[in-house]
């Protein structure tokens, strides 16, 4: 077993070496690839804040280009490995294992203080012809044990979370076909399960799969499978959805389909999220791109047991989209020269990162006092009560709270027939409750009044649709939902 330190999640104030906004590189200074916009705080310490963790897949080999490395230091507190830690890379020969590649993502997820995150045991794909040609089941099952035992147990107190089984669906819900499935059945995912548990007893298990990100009849079966494990005492701690996307299609149930796993008790996390499109990539594209890069961050942080966001890559010169979808790609928020793309502002302010430079800054100056000392108390708290059918919006406020905070998620949609081309929401906070810091929005408080109005990256909302904010405040005893709601001056049902 390697012996380099795990990460403490949040225990890190703003530590990146790029905290002063450029970095000191290789003996060069570089500036944040932010192209004309203002330098903004990195993702990785906005994400701390709220607990949560912002990641890349790394390939290492890439380390040694300035502009790559620059944003990979700078942005993350998560590494996962693209392929480092796969089958073929770790042992492609039965019990000869390397794992050169790998470690060099260890040591680099260690050299930035971030979390290492483990991708993947046990997978169709990426799979030596050794294994793929086993027809014995009791020899596939010791080749199986043999390799989590050695790919796990050499990261073991390293790794917080490895994506055990990976891709195990078929996308109607039925069970892949694999050499694992045919010769070992469905119970392969509780033995690989079982025994990663067994070889790394501190690393959460989890089960990834992409096409999983809404509601419908493949995250059901994964629904209903890791329902039925954790009966069973399975060992399965989370649920990876990978969000390989197409722009302008995050899936509406996106948010409640997190949601529903983590009511079944595990923890969930985007995995692998990029948004791909048509290249050339048109400025419309981009702009609808950084929605939903905003959605797909503002739907996690609306999750109390989500994880964070890992995404894909880093930048659109080194995306696995345009080798496998052919005319298509930009699917990454930075271009192939490491610039900044919509996308990365729309992750900072769904982040509620602050612009640094003296600019103001949505971030407060003090945090919500004391973790969570248990489960939040109330779900929903109510509706707000505003006169039905007086306005074209509708808006849903839930509140998750602990003894002295709570966590405000919102939702405000269009139900009227034109689109909006900018909001501005307004309610009354109960007495007691004080803003700290939102997100998705830029969110004020004047006396009891409390005012969100769009960012930049969700302020058009066509008819039908939703933006969903946050905010954290702190309270003096009351955690109720405000009563009313106003968008654009106008009552929310
Ligand atoms: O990004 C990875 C690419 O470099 C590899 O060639 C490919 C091989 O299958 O795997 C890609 O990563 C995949 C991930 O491991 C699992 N989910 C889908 C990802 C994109 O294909």
């Amino acid at each position: 077993m390697r012996t380099t330190r795990r990460r403490a999640r949040a225990a890190l104030a703003a530590t990146s070496a790029a905290a002063a906004g450029a970095l000191l590189l290789g003996g060069a200074v570089l500036a944040p690839a932010q192209g004309a916009e203002p330098v903004r705080e990195p993702w990785r310490d906005a994400a701390d804040r709220h607990d949560v963790t912002l990641g890349f897949a790394l390939s290492p080999g890439h380390l040694a280009t300035p502009g790559y490395r620059a944003i990979a230091e700078r942005e993350f507190n998560l590494v996962v490995a693209e392929n480092a830690m796969k089958w073929d890379a770790t042992e492609q020969t039965r019990g000869t294992f390397s794992f050169g590649q790998a470690d060099q993502v260890a040591d680099f997820a260690e050299s930035i203080d971030a979390d290492l995150y483990g991708h993947t045991l046990v997978w169709h794909s990426q799979l030596p012809g050794w294994v793929t040609g086993i027809t014995d089941p009791a020899d596939l099952r010791d080749a199986m044990n043999d390799h989590i035992d050695a790919v796990a147990g050499r990261y073991a107190g390293d790794v917080v979370a490895w994506d055990v089984v990976n891709e195990l669906w078929n996308d109607d819900g039925t069970r892949r076909d694999s050499v694992f499935q045919r010769l070992l059945g469905d119970g392969y995912v509780a033995e690989a399960l079982q025994r990663a548990r067994q070889a790394d007893p501190t690393a959460k298990l989890c089960l990834n799969d992409y096409n999983t990100d809404g509601i419908n009849a493949k995250s059901t079966a994964m629904y209903d499978l890791v329902a039925d494990l954790k009966a069973d005492g399975v060992p399965v701690d989370c649920v990876g959805f990978q969000s390989h996307l197409v722009v302008g299609q995050v899936p509406s149930t996106y948010r409640q389909n997190l949601q529903r796993f983590a009511d079944l008790g595990v923890d969930v996390r985007i995995t692998e999220v990029d948004i791909r499109m048509n290249v050339p990539a048109s400025a419309a594209n981009l702009a609808q791109q950084a929605r939903d890069y905003g959605t797909v961050v503002s739907a996690c942080l609306a999750v109390d047991r989500c994880d964070g966001v890992t995404v894909w890559g880093i930048d659109d010169g080194h995306s696995w989209v345009p080798g496998v979808f052919s005319g298509q790609g930009a699917a990454l928020p930075w271009d192939a020269s490491y610039q900044s793309k919509p996308a990365y502002t729309a992750v900072a302010e769904a982040l509620g990162a602050g612009l640094e430079g003296g600019e103001p800054t949505p971030t407060p100056t003090g945090e919500p006092t004391g973790e969570p000392t248990g489960e939040p108390t109330g779900e929903p708290t109510g509706e707000p009560t505003g006169e039905p059918g007086d306005a074209d919006c509708a808006a849903s406020w839930s509140v998750s709270s602990w003894n002295t905070g709570h966590t405000g998620s919102v939702t405000l949609t269009n139900t009227g027939d034109t689109a909006w081309a900018g909001w501005a929401m307004t309610t009354t906070l109960p007495a007691g409750q004080t803003l700290q810091q939102g997100w998705s929005a830029q969110w004020s408080q004047s006396g009891s009044t409390l005012t969100a109005t769009n960012a930049a990256w969700n302020g058009s909302v066509p008819p039908g649709t939703s933006v969903q904010i946050g905010y954290n405040a702190s309270h003096t005893g009351s955690t109720a939902a405000p009563a009313a709601v106003s968008v654009n001056g106008a009552a929310c049902s």
